[in-house]
């Protein structure tokens, strides 16, 4: 095993790699930009060293100023967290040149699986099934026959592209060429790549992913489904593990796939097949993060499992220690990401001096911070201060849990999503787990908390009648369920962490 790790990465996941670390007896190495010599992760490591100025692109991205601190202070093995150089093939090879280890898989499969016509490929051919669609690079003219031949609606995507970058839906034939004009200078601009591919349009999808880990000596196992549905442009909100309604059937053919597809690539470490359900239960492989995930807790929380500590293991090349049949579901487990933002204000940044700090506590919640009571929140990186996972024997419990820890929750001195999570959490759709990735946009006015934006009106009226028949379905539900859920309204009702804030003041506890 290690003996020093160097963590190439800030906030909450770096925090998280590291009390990995400590349990395994791993000293840990923290770098840090101008901005964040008091941050959380720097308090918490053994040692730190500064990187940089606050732009991540001359501090955490700078992957050779970062190899020279790990073998400066004789960290063995660099952990890239999750964004930053995580899913940089260059920097896994430069670190493999440097005699440093990196946890994760090699950058070759990272290559493959980020340019996403090649990932296309490759899951073809290890008979993982991928959304009907093209696997080459197309011309305009190739992709506007294919386009014909799939059947409009499609999705014309940049393979460098991902997570909903250099995307566009393309309904009639009209629209098609300036579709193709659009994806391709947007995917030129951001990726310096105007590869495109055509895919068709599967509609009113959920997005349900796998967890896999493999080890060096050929074991691939997977930790079941996380539901990622709940997305506001393209970033998760609220993740749920296992997914609503998904069968054991489903389950097994899923996580068969997805350990398929890492075995197709020699995988080693962490990572999730992302894939779409339809509503026949139809699912299609999207695309591979090859990094651990921002909800990876929820999955943690359902199987037992420490997923970094894993990650790490199968670094150091120790075998995995369970095989699939050890693997099994206990309970329900919900993410809510508390970002700093304002939910009131289209979700603009919040950036500011964290006044009041009391994240919840209590049987079943678990709160993976990147901030304390004084910390900064500045503009220069993501905005998600904290994690809020709340576990329960059951969907329902996790959910009265999740409710009960959002309304503890006290972050004072910025805007937090808190308001909007405690909105979702009250959702009948929601509540009734019937929902896809339109759920925001149709349910919670695209989490503008204005107007609805301009929609389909015949998705609208096919929407209205769904939420009319969820809502009676709910009163059905809740009038047989209140004897057994007697708080499940009200908790969260109302701002109680301002409730909160006002009798700590009057106890004169702030100072
Ligand atoms: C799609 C799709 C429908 N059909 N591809 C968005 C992010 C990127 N990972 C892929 N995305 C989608 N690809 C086809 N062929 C719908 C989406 C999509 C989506 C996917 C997952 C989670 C949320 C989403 C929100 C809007 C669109």
């Amino acid at each position: 095993m290690f003996q020093k790790i160097l963590i190439a990465n800030r906030g909450e996941i770096a925090v998280r790699v590291i009390r990995a670390c400590r349990e395994l007896g791993i000293k840990t190495v923290a770098i840090y930009s101008d901005v964040d010599r008091d941050a959380l992760h720097v308090r918490f490591a053994d040692e730190a060293y500064g990187c940089g100025p606050p732009p991540a692109a001359e501090s955490y991205l700078r992957g050779e100023a970062i190899v020279e601190i790990a073998k400066a202070c004789g960290a063995e093995a660099i952990h890239p967290g999750y964004g930053f150089l995580s899913e940089n093939g260059d920097f896994a090879e430069l670190c493999e040149r440097e005699g440093i280890v990196f946890v994760g898989p090699r950058g070759e499969v990272m290559r493959r699986m980020g340019d996403k016509v090649t990932a296309r490929q490759t899951m073809q051919a290890a008979d993982v099934p991928i959304v009907p669609g093209t696997t080459e690079r197309l011309t305009d003219e190739e992709a506007t026959e294919w386009a014909k031949k799939i059947g409009l609606p499609v999705m014309v995507k940049a393979s460098a592209g991902g997570g909903g970058k250099g995307m566009r839906l393309v309904r009639e034939e009209s629209e098609l060429a300036q579709g193709l004009a659009r994806a391709r200078s947007e995917a030129k601009a951001s990726f310096g790549d105007d590869s495109l591919y055509i895919e068709k349009f599967v509609e009113e999808p959920r997005h349900i992913e796998i967890q896999i880990l493999a080890d060096t000596h050929g074991n691939a196992v997977h930790l079941f489904e996380r539901e990622c549905s709940i997305q506001r442009r393209h970033q998760k909100v609220i993740e749920e593990a296992p997914g609503n309604g998904i069968s054991p059937e489903l389950r097994a053919k899923m996580g068969a796939a997805a350990v398929a597809a890492a075995k197709a690539v020699d995988y080693v470490g962490a990572g999730t097949c992302e894939f779409l359900v339809d509503r026949h239960d139809d699912f299609y492989f999207l695309e591979m993060n090859t990094r651990v995930q921002v909800e990876h807790a929820i999955t943690e929380a359902i199987t037992g499992v420490d997923i970094v500590k894993a990650m790490i293991r199968v670094a150091a090349g120790e075998p995995l220690p369970f095989t699939q049949d050890d693997l099994e579901i206990t309970g329900h487990a919900i993410e809510a990401r508390i970002y700093a933002e304002d939910p009131d204000n289209n979700f603009v940044p919040s950036p500011g001096d964290i006044l009041v700090y009391r994240p919840s506590d209590g049987i079943g919640v678990r709160v993976d911070s990147g901030v304390y009571q004084g910390a900064r929140v500045t503009v220069y990186y993501d905005p998600m201060v904290a994690k809020l996972i709340a576990w329960g024997r059951d969907r329902d419990e996790a959910i009265e849990r999740m409710r009960r820890a959002l309304s503890e929750f006290v972050v004072k001195g910025i805007k937090t999503s808190i308001p909007f999570h405690q909105k979702v959490l009250r959702h009948p759709v929601f509540l009734k787990g019937s929902y896809d990735t339109g759920f925001i946009d149709d349910y919670m006015d695209g989490g503008s908390g204005g107007a609805p934006e301009q929609d389909d009106d015949d998705r609208e009226a096919r929407r209205a009648g769904v939420l009319l028949a969820a809502i009676a379905a709910y009163r059905r539900d809740k009038s047989k369920a209140t004897a057994a859920t007697p708080a499940a309204e009200g908790v969260g009702d109302g701002a109680p962490w301002k409730q909160y804030g006002r009798r700590a003041a009057m106890r004169g506890m702030l100072r």
